[in-house]
């Protein structure tokens, strides 16, 4: 049977080399609504303990020894957990650059965890964010190896720190996840409402698509969508759950197919003007 914490992939050295992963962890997951819709885009997935306790408590645990394997664990758990709660449409997975040695082949367990358990190449995305410093060109690397798989590629957290103008220039992803230090409270906020309609210009002239996140309420969401926001993800959806696919409820999808038919309508008049 396929288990996903004894799961080695053939010919990483890398990973093969390196200490049995000594860390147990599991993941919750939490949803990306597309407004245009109203369906799920797809879940990402977040590493927790076993106890559903934080991402913090886990990633506290790596050092040079564990970095590669703990990598390529979370994807295929992510991989084999998605599968088992028949997960449908994306499977958006945080990967840490800095853990990826060569990007030919340490996707290689990632191949082979979706081939194995048939999950679908195309539906899955990784997110990356320049929390730590990348050497020049590595992560740009790892992005062209990856479309190569059909993968998704996002930039995640944008606009905190790192993740900024020069890594979009850089990686050209295939999705931008517009972090919540831009989106809180953008409804009220004239400074951070003028730089993401900027941003939201220039993802559409490059067909970058955008995914919100950090959204807690209607108003963010409503002065998003009318710049042309249509993917989010956050409390107002819906929390993470562990080990679980939450659902988004059904008072929040009537609102928010309130909210695209509001866009729609407007800009339909726009158009007649
Ligand atoms: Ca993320």
């Amino acid at each position: 049977m396929f288990d996903p914490k004894t799961f080695v992939p053939v010919g990483c050295k890398e990973c093969r080399s390196g200490h049995n992963l000594d860390i147990d962890f599991s993941m919750a997951f939490q949803p990306i609504v597309d407004i245009s819709s109203n369906s799920i885009y797809g879940y990402e997935a977040l590493v927790r303990g076993l106890n559903d306790e934080g991402a913090a408590s886990i990633l506290s645990q790596l050092n040079d020894g564990n970095r590669y394997k703990f990598d390529q664990a979370i994807r295929v758990k992510a991989i084999d957990l998605a599968k088992k709660l028949d997960l449908q449409g994306m499977l958006s997975i945080n990967f840490l650059p800095n853990a990826v040695y060569k990007p030919e082949t340490c996707i290689r367990a990632t191949l082979e965890a979706a081939n194995e358990l048939g999950f679908p190449l195309n539906r899955l995305q990784f997110e990356v964010t320049e929390g730590e410093e990348v050497k020049d060109h590595h992560l740009k690397n790892i992005f062209i190896e990856y479309k190569k798989h059909q993968f998704l590629t996002a930039i995640d957290d944008f606009g905190a720190g790192y993740a900024g103008l020069n890594l979009l220039a850089e990686l050209e992803p295939d999705v931008l996840k517009l972090d919540m230090a831009l989106t809180r409270n953008i409804n009220a906020d004239r400074v951070r409402r003028s730089l993401v309609f900027a941003t939201l210009a220039a993802c559409r002239e490059l067909s970058i698509k955008v995914i919100a996140e950090g959204i807690e309420t209607r108003e963010e969401c409503l002065t998003l969508a009318d710049e042309g926001v249509t993917l989010f993800q956050g409390y107002y959806f819906a929390k993470p759950e562990f080990e679980a696919l939450p659902e988004v409820p059904q008072e929040i999808w009537q609102q928010s197919g309130e909210i695209w038919a509001q866009v729609a309508s407007r800009r339909a008049a726009d158009r007649r003007n």
